[in-house]
This record gives structure tokens, C-alpha cells and sequence, in this order.
């Protein structure tokens, strides 16, 4: 660990600000974990399974985290597979949060395969663009799909399904899948953003804001992923 630490920091040109929020994006999605995964003993078992998800969603982030670092820090560019990857195994999970806290009002496994579904779409459509098919207007359309899937799922929980089992769940459940909910509309839409820096198409105009694309998605995942885990384990210690 303390190698680790030396490493890092003398693989750290103090101009990399890049590189430091691989660095305190590592260290974050390891703190969470070990907060998430010791509140497990703190609540009702019919949270434990959901808590036990939030630890784990940071913890596959802390180790994609600590070889992103290392992969920007050797290679000196983006760590794309690496980063499709964790999302490819932590976007599922989150489904499953939202699966977990409405089964109690009746939600389905269809409706958890629904989501994820959509969102493994949304992911590889978004690599394909990403890493794949990178010139003229495929990397368009290819977010293009993408974020119609992503719309798909918004659908899912703020209108469709999701949001019908919501309203019949109680008061407890329905602010925190509100507030899940604003995550994916506003939290997730950060993602975007980052990906049209990162390619090329009609939207080069965002690149003005002058933003690195690693660093936009390493904030996203900041937010979402901790974000999301908070706001289960306030429902989990809440008293209903
Ligand atoms: C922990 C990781 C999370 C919550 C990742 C979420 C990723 C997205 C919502 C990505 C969405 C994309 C689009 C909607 C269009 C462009 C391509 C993507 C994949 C960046």
C-alpha cells in the first residue's frame, strides 16, 4: 500500500489534474465501500441485500479506479475499456437498486431485466462510438442510440413501471426512488457531456467549456455512485 502511495505520487506531474482525480476517485469509491459494506450491520435485514449492492457498486469502481490511474498514468491516455467495463458491471447493479427497493410493491424480475437490458445497450452502443466506429458521424450516431436507451430507462422509472410500483410503495421508498430518479435524469446526464468532448460530430461546440473528458466522467461517477449508495443507506436507516 505505502508503495502504492509513493508511486503515485512520484508518477504525479503536479499538473496532471487529470491523473488526481483517478487518484481521489480511487480513494473514494474505496472509502464508500468500506463505509456501505460496514452499515450493512446497522440496519434491518431487508436492507442488508441493498447495502450489500452499494458496497459493491464502489468497490468494482475503487479497483477499475486503481488500474484507470495506473493506465492514464503509464499510457497517458484514456482508459476506455477499463471504464466500460466498471460500467458494464456497476450500471446492472443500480438497476438492481431500484429492482430491490420496489419489491416490495410487486416489482418483477422482467422489469429488472427491462432495465439493465436497456442499460447494457446504452453502454455498448456508447463504447462502439466511443472506441469502435470513431469517425465522421458514427460516433453521433451511435450516442445516439445510446442515449435513446438511456431515455428509454428514464422512461422506465420516472413514468412507466418503475414509477407506478413507486406510488404504491411507502412514504420511505417513494422519496428515496424520487431521488434515485433525479440521479439518473441529472447525475447521469453527465456522461454525455463527457463522451461529446471525447469524440468528434456535430457537438464539438461543447468542448469550448474547455473540460477534460476523463475528468467529467470521474466526477459523474463520483456523484452516481456514491450518491446513489447514500441515498439507499438513508432509506435503509430510516424508520419504515
Ligand atoms: C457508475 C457509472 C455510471 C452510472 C455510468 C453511466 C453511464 C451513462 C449513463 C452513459 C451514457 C451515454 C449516453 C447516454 C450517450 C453517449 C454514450 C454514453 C455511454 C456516455
Amino acid at each position: 500500500m505505502l508503495n502504492y502511495f509513493l508511486a503515485t505520487i512520484k508518477a504525479m506531474p503536479v499538473n496532471d489534474y487529470v491523473g488526481f482525480t483517478f487518484f481521489v476517485g480511487t480513494m473514494a469509491m474505496m472509502a464508500a465501500s468500506v463505509f456501505f459494506f460496514f452499515s450493512m450491520s446497522l440496519v434491518e435485514g431487508k436492507w442488508k441485500t441493498s447495502l450489500l449492492i452499494s458496497g459493491l457498486i464502489t468497490f468494482i469502481a475503487a479497483v477499475h479506479y486503481y488500474y484507470m490511474r495506473d493506465y492514464w498514468a503509464e499510457v497517458g491516455d484514456s482508459p476506455t475499456f477499463f471504464r466500460y467495463v466498471d460500467w458494464t458491471l456497476t450500471v446492472p447493479l443500480m438497476c438492481v437498486e431500484f429492482y430491490l427497493i420496489l419489491k416490495a410493491a410487486g416489482a418483477k424480475t422482467s422489469l429488472l431485466w427491462k432495465l439493465i437490458g436497456a442499460s447494457v445497450v446504452m453502454l455498448v452502443t456508447g463504447y462502439f462510438g466511443e472506441a469502435v466506429y470513431t469517425t465522421g458521424s458514427s460516433p453521433a450516431l451511435w450516442g445516439l442510440v445510446s442515449g435513446l436507451s438511456y431515455f428509454y430507462i428514464v422512461y422506465l422509472i420516472m413514468a412507466g413501471e418503475a414509477k407506478k410500483l413507486a406510488d404504491k410503495s411507502s412514504p420511505a421508498v417513494q422519496k428515496a426512488h424520487g431521488i434515485l430518479c433525479k440521479f439518473v435524469l441529472i447525475g447521469w446526464g453527465i456522461y454525455p457531456l463527457g463522451y461529446m468532448i471525447g469524440t468528434t460530430g456535430w457537438y464539438d461546440f461543447v468542448d469550448v467549456i474547455g473540460l477534460n473528458m476523463d475528468v467529467v466522467y470521474n466526477i459523474g461517477d463520483a456523484i452516481n455512485k456514491i450518491g446513489f449508495g447514500l441515498v439507499i443507506y438513508s432509506l435503509a436507516v430510516s424508520k419504515d
